[in-house]
This record gives structure tokens, sequence and C-alpha cells, in this order.
């Protein structure tokens, strides 16, 4: 290990660590914008291009960045001193200086970075005022915005693109003054392998990258007397939404956010999970179908199976997999098999028109806004999903109609699309929806009761994950990745012949959908996305019922209105196909 002094502490921290590393660790916060470090999902950022951690090291004539200067033996180091500040304080007025001043308007309002540094630093004027850059703004994409002329250069986005995702759509071009962080010979982002997953948004400081506020089109809705308007709301957004109303990350707030659509006027109170049990009904019976066929030598069928609910996943393979698109599950995702019931099962049941409803669902992911838009999930163009918004839109939503989140009492979803198990919650999380098939396709095969329930080895938060669940005498083998850069290794598996899964999980987010890019800002700090995953899994084990297919409302739904999985009326309301 190393010793070293900060701000006239000692410090010991180990070999290949950094200043801003050894400095953060004893709670000194070392400000930084190109610096980004969530090492538990591989993702690690620092181009020491914002020069705002500069720090003053004994015997070195110039400040060096603490983000890429290594901590050595008696090094002394200080964080604070006048120099200090006031080279910060520059290097931000420098950035600044060729930064829109449309702060009142800007999507980060509030949650910028850049801002709260402005902030902080007390700057009042700025000083270098001058040529400014000027970009086109991006809304191609049905997802995202891209504002380049507020990037910072930081290149978070750039970095985690390419690292954590595989999928390097956006690029620093030119230098110094010209210098900005865009795709392809800044084309369209609809026009690159963009997945939409929303990593680059939930990492910009600033409001360079931005969500599609879509919040105008929910209230033009429900104001409108002549629509019935059905709210969703996804496993993951619960664990998450109470951080934008001060609560600890972790906090559950399942009852609130009920109370709280309520409030909002929705006329219906749905849930998401109701709609991943059905999802599992469909997935668990398509595995058994795959594998009891495979296993009697039809080679036609493929295996492993692969898990199809993520959208910025399921764009990723029909983008860079095209020859693989036999192997993912066709069952649609939760969020769109809930819109097609709710358009065509509970229009019937209340008497509405499907014309006459709109459904509305509360994701914290920006790629279901392209998901339902996609041409299939839409009947003579009017769509099964109307509209999809992110947690961080519902907040914002929650915020304008002055509901006092806090003091809301705990609220029921409505039934009958509102009753779910613990099997669904876990969806929210990395290895969540393989476990929840796991549980029920294990049922359905032995015809036994499973009594464990919690499959321990399927959890975790590393990228790439296995373990094999015994199916009364058949080993089945189960692959799981987070992150698109960790699944394109298990998809060049398949394309080798040498994968050993029945099964893989795929979900594009770090953590799964509790870290997706719809979520309240993580601000670097890996701790709030774990936190959100144990929520989770308490939500799950605090559940009577823990398995998809023992969910009541389920049973029903297929004996009154669906048949048998897989049959011909889930097949045209629950599957769908994919296209290269
Ligand atoms: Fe997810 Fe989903 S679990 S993708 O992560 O499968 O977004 O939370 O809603 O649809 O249920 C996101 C979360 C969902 C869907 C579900 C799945
Ligand atoms: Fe890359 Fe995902 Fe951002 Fe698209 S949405 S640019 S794939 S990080």
């Amino acid at each position: 290990s190393i010793k070293l002094t900060i701000d006239d502490q000692p410090v010991e921290v180990p070999e290949g660590t950094t200043v801003l590393e050894a400095a953060r660790e004893q709670g000194i916060t070392v400000p930084a914008l190109c610096h980004m470090d969530l090492s538990g999902i591989g993702f690690h950022s620092s181009n020491a291009s914002c020069r705002l951690c500069v720090v003053e090291v004994e015997g070195r004539r110039n400040l060096a960045p603490a983000c890429t200067t290594l901590a050595a033996p008696g090094m002394v180091v200080k964080t604070r001193t006048q120099r200090v500040l006031s080279a910060r304080r520059i290097n931000l007025e420098l950035l600044l200086s060729d930064h829109p001043k449309d702060c009142l308007s800007c999507a980060k309002a509030g949650c910028c970075e850049l801002q709260d540094l402005a902030h902080t630093f007390g700057i009042r004027n700025i000083s270098y005022e001058g040529e400014m850059s000027h970009h086109v703004k991006d809304t191609s994409s049905p997802a995202i915005v891209r504002d380049p002329d507020k990037c910072v250069m930081c290149r978070r986005c750039e970095n985690i693109c390419r690292e954590v995702q595989g999928v390097g759509v956006l690029t620093a071009v030119n230098r110094g003054f010209e210098s900005v962080v865009v795709t392809a010979f800044d084309r369209d982002l609809d026009t690159t392998k963009c997945t939409y997953c929303g990593q680059c948004v939930a990492v910009c400081p600033t409001g360079a990258l931005s969500e599609k506020d879509e919040t105008g089109a929910v209230l033009r809705a429900i104001a409108d007397p002549a629509k019935t308007v059905v709210v969703q709301v996804a496993p993951a957004v619960r664990t998450a939404l109470g951080e934008e109303f001060g609560m600890a990350p972790g906090t559950l707030v399942t009852g609130k956010l009920a109370a709280a659509l309520r409030r909002l006027d929705f006329d219906y109170v749905f849930d998401t999970d109701f709609a991943a049990d059905l999802t599992i009904m469909e997935e668990a019976s398509e595995l058994l179908d795959r594998l009891t066929r495979h296993l009697g030598g039809d080679t036609s069928v493929k295996l492993p199976i692969i898990t199809s609910c993520c959208p910025a996943w399921v764009n990723h393979l029909e983008k860079r997999f095209p020859d693989l698109l036999d192997y993912p599950s066709t069952a649609r995702s939760p969020m769109q098999m809930f819109g097609s019931i709710a358009k065509s099962y509970l229009a019937e049941k209340i008497g509405v028109k499907r014309q006459e409803m709109v459904v509305v669902s509360v994701m914290p992911c920006v790629a279901k806004k392209a998901e339902c838009a996609r041409e299939e999930f839409a009947v003579d163009g009017n769509r099964d999903v109307d509209i999809t918004l992110t947690t961080r839109e519902l907040a914002s939503l929650i915020k304008r109609a002055n509901i006092d989140f806090h003091r809301l009492e705990d609220d029921d979803f409505d039934s009958p699309l509102g009753e779910s198990t613990g099997a669904a919650v876990i969806f929210g999380t990395t290895g969540g929806v393989i476990e929840a098939a796991a549980r029920s396709a294990y049922e359905f095969h032995t015809g036994e009761t499973l009594e464990e329930v919690d499959f321990k080895a399927l959890r975790g938060f590393d990228g790439i994950r296995s373990a094999t669940v015994d199916f009364a005498g058949i080993d089945i083998k189960i692959g799981i990745a987070h992150g698109l850069a960790n699944a394109r290794v298990l998809m060049e598996e398949i394309r080798k012949g040498t994968s050993p899964y029945h099964a893989i999980e795929v979900m594009a987010c770090p953590g799964g959908c509790i870290g997706g890019g719809g979520q309240p800002f993580h601000q670097g700090d890996e701790s709030v996305i774990k936190a959100r995953q144990q929520a989770l899994y308490s939500e799950d084990a605090g559940k009577v019922i823990r398995k998809s297919h023992e969910n009541p409302h389920i049973k029903k739904l297929y004996e009154e209105y669906l048949g048998e999985p897989l049959g011909e009326k889930p097949h045209a309301l629950l599957h769908t196909h994919y296209m290269d």
C-alpha cells in the first residue's frame, strides 16, 4: 500500500489508486466532470479534460489533474489552496463561456452538474464572452434528444457507449474550441446503430443528452374527456422514484406511486408487473417447448432461448446479430403485452373502443419510447402503448400537480391488471427475468412444487454470470449478461456454436432496469443502483405469491380470454417477430 498526505491528513491506499479516488475516500469531494467511476459495472471514465479536479502536489510546478495522477509514496497533496480554487474557477468559467445560457428551460435544469458547480463556485458573471459553437440539435430519434451545443467534452457518453455497451456510436471530433462529441459524420441518431439504451443520457452531466419529453402529451390525454387513460408502471420505477423526492436510494414507494398516479387523474392505475407474470407464462412455456423439441432431436429448434423484454437489447440484436434472430424468445415485453391486453380484453370489459383508450407507461427506460412506436405494436395505426414516460418525467408531473409525495397514503393498483407476484417484481434487476422464468418452468416441467424459490446463484452484479438449475434430472444451464458489451460475449459463443447455455437473460443497462437511462440520475454512485436491487428482492420476499403462474388474475385471463399459453390468441396478442 501507499502512504501519502492529502490536506494534511495521512492517507493509506492500495497501489494504482488515483489522487482523486484517495481524496474521495477521505470524504474530500474533489469536483470533476469528465471523471465517473462505476467500476462494479466495468465503467471508468477519466480524460483529464475538464481540469476541474486539479490539485497541488508538493514539488511539482504545475497543478496536477487528480483523476489521472496516481498516488505515490510520501506525496503531499493540497486540494483546496487559493491557487487550486482559482484555477478550478477559471477552468469552469472557460467551459461556461462556450455554453448556452438557457438554463431556465434546459432539460437538465435543476440536476445539471455544470450548473451545480457554477453555483458552488459562486460564479455570478461569465468573464470570458466570445464566440459560441453551433451545432444542429438532433431530435430524429423517438427516445433521445442530442444538443451538442451543451457538450462539455467530458466524454462520459462516448466511453460508456463504447466500453459498457460495445456500441460506439458517439465520438469526440475536432480540436480545441471546435471539439465536441457527436455521432459518426454527425448523422442523425436514428440512422446509426444506437440502441436507445440511454446510458449516455444517464451519465451526461449537462443537457447535451436527454430523453424526449412527452409529459405534455400525457397531460393533454388526461384532460380530454373523450379519452379513457390507463397507466401502467414498470417494476424498477417503484424502487427509484422516491429519490426524486429526496428519499434514500432503495426506498420502496409502491403504495405512494399508485396514490400519486390516481391524484394525477389517470382513469385506471395498473401495474406492468401483472404483464410480467403474463410474459413468464408465455416465455417459460416457450423455453420448455424448445427444450423438449431440441432434446427430442429437432435441430430446427434453436437453443439457447434469449430473453427479449429489454428493448435496447432487441434493437442491438436486430442491428448487430441479424443472423441470430431465431434465438430470442418471441414473447413481447411485459409493457407491450400490457398494452395489447388493455386494448383488447380490458377495453371489451369496460366497454371502451380502442381508439378512445390511451395507454401510458411509466418506465425506467428511454428505449421503451422507441419500442412503443414500433409498427408491429399497433392495430390500424393505433398503438397498443400510446405514450411512454421515464421515471424522471413522472416525478416532474407529480411535482407540477402540487402533490406532496411524502404525505401520500399508500394505495393499491386497480384490478384486474394491477395484481402481481414476487416473480414479476424482480424483472427490474439483472437476473430477475430468468429467475422468474425458472420458478415457473420448473413447476411446469416437473409437476412438483418448488419449495426454495430464491435462485441465489442467478443473483449478483457481475457483468456475466452463469448457473445450473436442476429440473428434476435435467441440468438447465443459464447465462446472464447486463451491459451490451457483455451480451456480445455470449452472442459470439452462439455464433461459434460453443454456447453452453439453454437459456440466456440479457438486459442492456448495468444492473438491469434499475440502472435504466430513464431513472433518477445516480451521479456516478454505484451504491444507488445496488440499493435499488436490494429493494426489489425484498419486495419479492415479502409477497405471498412468488410464482407468476399462481397469480389468480393471470389464471382467470387465460380461462376467460386467452386459452392456453402459446395458443392461437396468445400468439396474436402476446408474441412478435424480429426484423433485420
Ligand atoms: Fe423493465 Fe420490463 S423489467 S424491461 O427492465 O421484462 O423498462 O422495470 O418494465 O416491459 O416488467 C424496463 C423495468 C420493464 C418490460 C417488465 C421486462
Ligand atoms: Fe450509445 Fe446507448 Fe447512447 Fe445510443 S443510447 S448512443 S447506444 S449509450
